[in-house]
């Protein structure tokens, strides 16, 4: 299946997410959820990052013909067994970044061992195909967040071989090296190939 245009539905609510693929997959027009269903809120029930991207993406794309993305991500930190995980957006009760982040670094305190990754699960659906592919950046947590750019975790994550964190590095940086980054390259070269 070839496709005349680069129209690609993005089945996201998180504009900085939007921001970020916008960014990443340049040459390709960017329609964001909103634009074809105005509440755009499926049940995030699925036990693992790439079962939730399918819920989003499929969701969507009864309501578009154009293929649909989808990304589910989160912070795993291994000291907590995985935790937040497919949680990261509904840690806290308030769910917001900065409950989120405080309950974190509550969960964390006097644990040395303060190593972890960001997952990523781009899903892809066109046609009747299915693609799923994942990213991974490792770092480890702050002692207390710092940095004003990106959202969610960026302020207490440092990557490896970096001392700053995602929200002291600024939108290019992190873009070059992020979890989303690496999932969507891996994605790029087959919407490339359904594009033409
Ligand atoms: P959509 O479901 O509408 O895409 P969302 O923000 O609810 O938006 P997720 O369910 O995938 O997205 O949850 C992702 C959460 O994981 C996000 O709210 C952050 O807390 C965290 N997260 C994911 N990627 C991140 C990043 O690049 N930097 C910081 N935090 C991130």
């Amino acid at each position: 299946m070839l496709l005349k245009n680069r129209k690609l539905v993005v089945a996201t609510n998180n504009k900085h997410k939007l921001r970020e693929i916008e960014e990443i997959l340049n040459g390709f027009e960017i329609i964001p959820a909103k634009e074809v269903l105005k509440e755009f809120n499926p049940e995030e029930n699925g036990r693992s990052f790439c079962e939730n991207a399918f819920i989003k993406a499929k969701a969507l794309k009864e309501h578009t013909e154009f293929p649909v993305l989808a990304d589910d991500s989160g912070l795993e930190v291994f000291a907590l067994g995985g935790e937040p995980g497919v949680f990261s957006s509904r840690y806290s009760e308030d769910g917001s970044d900065e409950a989120n982040l405080k309950k974190l670094l509550l969960n964390l305190k006097g644990i040395n061992n303060r190593k972890a990754r960001f997952v990523c699960c781009m899903v892809l659906v066109f046609g009747d195909r299915v693609i799923k592919k994942e990213g991974f950046v490792y770092g480890s947590i702050t002692e207390k967040p710092r940095g004003k750019s990106g959202f969610g975790y960026d302020p207490v994550f440092v990557p490896d071989g970096y001392d700053k964190t995602f929200a002291e590095m600024g939108e290019k940086e992190k873009n070059s090296i992020s979890h989303r980054r690496r999932a969507l390259e891996l994605i790029k070269g087959e919407l490339e190939a359904i594009y033409g």
